[in-house]
């Protein structure tokens, strides 16, 4: 082989070399190398914001044969509970005849308690149907307010 076109050979094959040595630039560019994905941002579940304080339940003792306090003036919302301390069966019957609220006398025997929650302004009168009737007797009245704005 002559010896000149062996030097040539060598050239091209070191050219060929430096060439694709820097044809890996791209690659070893920093700008284009993948970012590691930011971490997800922590999720903070917040409770649902309360538009009023809860209220304490409002208390009605039902005696033999008297409901006390007769009267009790409440706020919407506020849940209202009766029990039984006496030693005999009672009710709770709505005087206008609803039927949305209301105990009859096998769920409010002695020691029994019984809840309501108002949700509308009004006045709400009750009585025990065994000892009373809606307008004489065993009474009471339930007096609901609009909610304070504070
Ligand atoms: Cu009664």
């Amino acid at each position: 082989m002559p010896r000149p076109l062996l030097v040539a050979a060598a050239a091209v094959a070191l050219a060929i070399a430096v060439a694709s040595c820097a044809d890996d630039g791209p690659a070893a560019d920093p700008s284009l190398a993948p970012s590691p994905a930011p971490p997800p941002a922590p999720t903070i579940t917040v409770a649902a914001a309360v538009d009023a304080p809860v209220a304490e339940p409002v208390h009605v003792q039902s005696l033999d044969n008297t409901f006390r306090p007769e009267v009790v003036e409440v706020t919407v919302g506020t849940e209202v509970v009766w029990t039984n301390v006496g030693r005999n069966d009672h009710d709770v019957t709505p005087s206008d005849g609803s039927t949305t609220w209301g105990v009859d006398a096998d769920g409010f025997g002695p020691g029994a308690e019984y809840r309501h929650t108002f949700t509308e302004p009004g006045e709400y009168p009750y009585f025990c149907s065994i000892h009373g009737t809606a307008e004489v007797g065993q009474l009471g009245t339930i007096i609901v307010t609009a909610a304070s704005s504070d």
